[in-house]
């Protein structure tokens, strides 16, 4: 990507109908000190007219992305929200008890995700289906809890992926207490790659204690952790305006480390921000937050109704900064993907879909005994005496008995 010929950075923080733009500052990294409360810079690269923009700190990285990474992080998008599609009508069919739908926030996903390293952790919430493809998870993996066969789904020791964690922010402490044992492995041999955990979160989880509880101790020891909040303005019926005051990448000042707001929207910018907050954190420079600006194009989940609560109008002026689209424009542009790139995603994606629902339809409930494994990594008698106990309660039913005359 050749940057050398771009005009400047031009964030466009007045754009209409993008709500939460707060004006202009300096909230970039490394100057947390002289962001002010009320106002923040956004980091973009790729305006939402697929123009490229020059940054002296993030352009770097953006400069580095080749045709193929390019591609590549369009397919991601690409592929997980046709992935998003098909898990939404196999729940509205009734093969899933319920969907979280990530629509909107791919680029925030992909972006992030791809700028982790294999060795780096993530502990997502419950919606960051993007990064999982980052990972390499295998997709189908994903909706086993939502088809209520599995309490998680997958082995988080194969992908550096933890468990979907539903309780709010619950998993930002844990993702400060991996990565503070990552630095004293570390420390303890030099020979281990840098690494860092990444742990996601919303704007509505930002309102726990948790998340007040984790950035203290990150702060206090240099914790290698990424903070990335994706800020998709609501949580569940709640905009977030109604949970913070000032921009939530400024908090980060209160807590003596680097906050960087990007557009979430803008996968060049939010793979740049990030590769950028992992060397700081991965160098033993402490944690960064992150926020990611962006929106949920769709429902909470598919069990709530946003024409409830938000203006279609709000909808709608989201639609001109999707993710995807930009991309698109930008690599049409330059000569990078044509309309046969596009149809044959397009094949590819159907075909991905048609697997995934093969392999959901095949997915058997588990037997009651599973339920007494993976409670101990050792046999227990304990267990092991309620296991007998279900099992004679299970062949005491009539139905397991020869028919009387
Ligand atoms: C501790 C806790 N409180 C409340 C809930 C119920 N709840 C589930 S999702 C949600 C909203 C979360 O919003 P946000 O953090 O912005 O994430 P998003 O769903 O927008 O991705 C709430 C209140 C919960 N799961 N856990
Ligand atoms: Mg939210």
């Amino acid at each position: 990507m050749d940057l050398k010929h771009l005009p400047a950075r031009t964030a466009d923080l007045d754009a209409p109908g993008l709500p939460g733009n707060l004006g202009t500052g300096t909230g970039a990294a490394g100057e947390a000190d002289a962001a002010v409360d009320g106002a923040v810079d956004m980091v973009q690269l790729l305006t939402p007219e697929g123009k490229l923009l020059q940054d002296s700190t993030y352009g770097a990285y953006a400069a580095e992305l080749g045709a193929d990474e390019l591609r590549g992080l369009y397919r991601d998008m690409f592929t997980i929200r046709r992935f998003d599609q098909e898990a939404t009508a196999l729940q509205r069919q009734g093969e899933l008890v319920m969907w979280v739908p990530l629509t909107g926030q791919e680029g925030a996903q992909i972006g992030s995700g791809r700028a982790l390293q294999p060795q780096d952790y993530v502990f997502p919430t419950y919606r960051e289906h993007g990064v999982a493809l980052t990972r390499g998870l295998e997709l189908s993996h994903l909706l086993r809890r939502f088809r209520g066969i599995s309490h998680g789904g997958w082995n988080p020791a194969e992908t550096n992926f933890h468990l979907y964690t539903l309780v709010l922010a619950a998993q930002l402490p844990h993702a400060v207490g991996y990565a503070m044992g990552m630095s004293r492995d570390m420390a303890a041999d030099p020979q281990l790659p840098g690494a860092a955990t990444v742990a996601y979160f919303g704007d509505g989880a930002s309102s726990e204690g948790d998340v007040h509880e984790a950035m203290v101790f990150a702060a206090s020891y240099d914790a290698p952790v990424v903070f990335f909040c994706q800020n998709n303005h609501w949580a569940i019926s709640v905009p977030t305006e109604v949970q913070s005051r000032i921009p939530l990448a400024n908090r980060a000042k209160g807590y003596g480390f680097p906050g960087i707001r990007v557009d979430g929207n803008d996968v060049v910018a939010v793979h740049a921000v990030t590769r950028w907050a992992l060397e700081h954190a991965r160098s033993g420079n402490g944690p960064v937050l992150i926020e990611a600006f962006t929106y949920r194009m769709s429902a909470h989940t598919t069990a709530d109704d946003p024409t409830k609560y938000r203006l279609s109008a709000d909808e709608e002026a989201w639609v001109s900064r999707d993710p995807l689209t930009r991309l698109e424009k930008y690599l049409r542009a330059a000569g990078l993907a044509d309309d046969a790139f596009f149809d044959a995603l397009a094949k590819d994606g159907q075909a991905m879909a048609d697997k995934l629902r093969e392999d959901v339809l095949a997915m058997k409930a588990p037997g009651f005994e599973d339920a007494f494994t993976d409670v101990y990594a050792q046999a227990h008698p304990l267990v092991q005496e309620e296991l007998d106990f279900h099992r004679r309660y299970e062949a005491g039913f009539a139905d397991s008995q020869e028919p009387t005359a």
